[in-house]
C-alpha cells in the first residue's frame, strides 16, 4: 500500500509538473507574430507606381519590396534620420523577381514616405505608415 502511495504521489507530481511547463510556454509566447508585407515595384499593368503605394504595418514588422514591372527600381527613405536611413536600400534591381527587405523594429510609430530614384521624376513614390 505504501508503495502505491508513493507512486501516486511521485505521478502526481509529473502531472503538475507537466502542467506547468506547458502553461509557462503558453505565456511567453507572443501576443501576435510578427508580419512581412509585401510591396510591388511598378503595376502589373505597367505603371510606375509601388502596390500598394501607402502601406499600415505594425511596429517589428518586415515590408518586403519585389521588382515587378519597368525596372531599375530602389527605395530610398525620404529621412535624415541616421537611424532611419537603414530602411533605404540604394542599390537598383534590375531582374523581375528581385527583392529586397527593410524591417520597421525600433521604428517609432509615424508616417515614412520614400520614393524610386530613377522615376522620382514620374511620381513613383510610397508612404509605410507604422502604428505603435
Ligand atoms: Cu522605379
Amino acid at each position: 500500500m505504501k508503495f502505491i502511495a508513493s507512486t501516486l504521489r511521485s505521478l502526481g507530481l509529473v502531472v503538475l509538473t507537466l502542467l506547468l511547463v506547458v502553461t509557462s510556454f503558453l505565456m511567453v509566447a507572443p501576443p501576435a507574430a510578427a508580419e512581412t508585407h509585401t510591396v510591388k515595384m511598378g503595376t502589373d499593368t505597367g505603371q510606375l507606381k509601388f502596390v500598394p503605394d501607402t502601406l499600415t504595418i505594425k511596429s517589428g514588422d518586415t515590408v518586403k519590396w519585389v521588382n515587378n514591372k519597368l525596372a531599375p527600381h530602389n527605395a530610398v527613405f525620404d529621412t535624415k534620420d541616421a537611424g532611419l536611413k537603414k530602411l533605404s536600400h540604394k542599390e537598383l534591381l534590375f531582374s523581375p523577381g528581385q527583392e529586397f527587405e527593410s524591417t520597421f523594429s525600433d521604428v517609432p510609430a509615424g508616417e515614412y514616405s520614400y520614393y524610386c530614384e530613377p522615376h522620382r521624376g514620374a511620381g513613383m513614390a510610397g508612404k509605410i505608415v507604422v502604428e505603435g
